[in-house]
């Protein structure tokens, strides 16, 4: 099993091609003092370590939506990723894959735990998220936070060319824009925002929220999910900075000015389509369907089991469908894969126990013998598997509190042709694309049973008609589209290097 950039476990690629062998001490074809036109940063680096039963590390590609994207931007041009490699310790040297260069960041444990697992996944995470659970503040947490995000503007500064562009993501980063621009005035700094960004009185709840604003003005072009994340970051910085906001432009005291604007992230169509498309994987999908008893129904969750997902309402509202014989277990099976994560933080251990036992309770109390009303994946899956299970799955349930994005959904939309329905949470960032999905709002149980039971027994014209629509809008606006439209944004964004006022 291996972490993706966001530190959860995830399946290797069964692709060969993808996968190549380099030592962990690195490729000694890349000079240290090589620079790059195109510079990427994020938490973590685009590749898995995994060590052999003989002891070699192999490095994978990760199988993110995030790498699909920089592919894609990365073709035909060579770049450079600046990130952690997932263990603490020693870096490792600087290496090359698929013409990509990889540049590892150190993280010592004590920063996994302070700057990783303490300030952005016990304090960030958490305030971005509309206060789920309740964030933590600590002082020790936030000096780490610096001290790695510095560590990262200096490496990016290393290797990134003379006017190069720099695109840097997610809220484990947002002091490198600044860091980086006394660094090197003369590159071009992009950030993007893969979660929401909170309302300015959750904000303000932050020590040290104005130099999170700082940090993130030292980028030329902020990109966010949706237009009300961009208008909750000029509305913070209006509030608690001395900076004019004009429109989406903040300007500063400083002559420099800064756009934040909304551009949505989304998913690889065209491969989607293909791997759905292939006869391997519709086997799959059959198979997966008969092994589940061939039931009428197939409603499919997928989630990394987070609190912000909205697992426990939806388990509630199915525990009550069954329970009032709305539905019927022997028609209608729930599979609920929820991939492990962040589980050294006490909330996600909590959770997941929580989950656990709702699930032991929907089974025990409902279940045919010999089948289950419930089954629950608590672990990481191929590709392949995963788009067979989208394929195989009649309805899919995404229930998030707050989500950024949520591209299970937008998956969904790709593995299908005419055929299937999704129930969304109005609370995550597809729902303003994504709006002839059965919409809900994951809080009111009662109304989100009405809403499965709907999109369950809706006719297939009335399925076809929504998923059509949803289909071009996905196949429009892809992962591919996305990058080429942030990439855009950037290069138009006013650039003044220090001394050109
Ligand atoms: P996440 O919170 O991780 O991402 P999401 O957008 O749903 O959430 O992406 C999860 C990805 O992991 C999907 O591609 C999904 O197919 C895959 N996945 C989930 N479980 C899996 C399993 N068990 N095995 C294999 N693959 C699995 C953050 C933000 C989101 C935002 C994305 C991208 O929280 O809001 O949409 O970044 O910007």
């Amino acid at each position: 099993m291996l972490a993706t950039h966001d530190g959860f476990s995830q399946p290797v690629l069964s692709r060969a091609s993808l996968r190549v062998r380099v030592d962990v001490r690195g490729d000694p074809q890349v000079p240290a003092q090589r620079t790059f036109d195109l510079v990427i940063a994020a938490n973590r680096l685009p590749v898995d370590a995994v060590t052999g039963a003989d002891g070699k590390i192999t490095w994978r590609r990760s199988p993110g939506g995030l790498v699909t994207a920089m592919e894609s931007v990365m073709h035909g041009r060579e770049g450079a990723w600046v990130g952690w490699a997932g263990e603490p310790g020693k870096a490792p040297r600087a290496f090359t894959q698929n013409s990509m260069h990889l540049r590892p960041v150190r993280l010592d444990q004590d920063d996994v735990v302070d700057y990783y697992e303490g300030q952005s996944n016990d304090c960030l995470w958490p305030i971005y998220h509309d206060a789920i659970v309740p964030a933590k503040f600590r002082r020790r947490w936030r000096t780490a936070y610096e001290r790695v995000n510095t560590r990262f503007a200096e490496q990016v500064a290393k290797v990134a060319a003379p006017g190069a562009t720099v695109w840097v993501h997610d809220y484990q980063l947002q002091l490198v824009p600044a860091l980086l621009r006394k660094l090197r005035s003369d590159v071009r700094i992009g950030w993007f925002n893969h979660i929401p960004f909170p309302p300015v009185e959750l904000f303000m709840q932050m020590p040290g929220r104005e130099g999170i604003l700082e940090g993130l003005l030292g980028a030329d072009f902020l990109g966010f999910q949706r237009k009300p994340d961009a208008a909750n970051f000029l509305r913070a910085c209006r509030g608690l900075l001395d900076v004019t906001v004009r429109g989406d432009v903040v300007h500063l005291p400083d002559g420099r000015s800064v756009r934040a604007s909304a551009v949505p992230i989304s998913v690889d169509y065209n491969g989607l389509r293909e791997l759905a498309g292939d006869p391997a994987v519709q086997q799959r999908a059959a198979e997966i369907r008969e092994q589940l008893g061939d039931p009428k129904h197939i409603l499919l969750g997928v989630d990394r089991l987070d609190y912000t997902k909205g697992l426990r309402h939806r388990l509630k509202a199915y525990g009550e469908l069954l329970q009032s014989g709305d539905l019927d277990p022997s028609e209608t099976v729930f599979v609920q894969v929820a991939t492990p994560s962040r589980e050294r933080l006490a909330a996600y251990r909590e959770l997941r126990g929580q989950v656990e036992l709702e699930v032991g309770r929907i089974n025990g109390e409902h279940s045919p013998i010999g089948s289950t009303a419930l089954t629950y994946l608590h672990r990481s899956f191929p590709r392949t598997e995963m788009v067979a299970l989208f394929a195989a799955a009649d309805v899919l349930i995404v229930t998030p509190l707050r989500d950024g994005m949520n591209l299970v959904a937008k998956e969904y939309v790709a593995c299908h042709a005419d055929d299937g329905a999704i129930v969304l949470s109005e609370f995550t960032g597809a729902a303003d694309e994504l709006s002839r999905a059965y919409l809900c709002n994951p809080h009111d149980i009662d109304k989100l049973k009405q809403t499965i039971l709907q999109a369950m027994h809706d006719p297939p014209g009335e399925h076809r008609r929504r998923m059509r629509s949803m289909r071009r809008t996905v196949m429009t606006n892809d992962v591919q589209h996305w990058a080429e439209d942030f990439l855009t944004n950037l290069q138009a964004a006013p650039h003044k290097p220090k001394g050109h006022r």
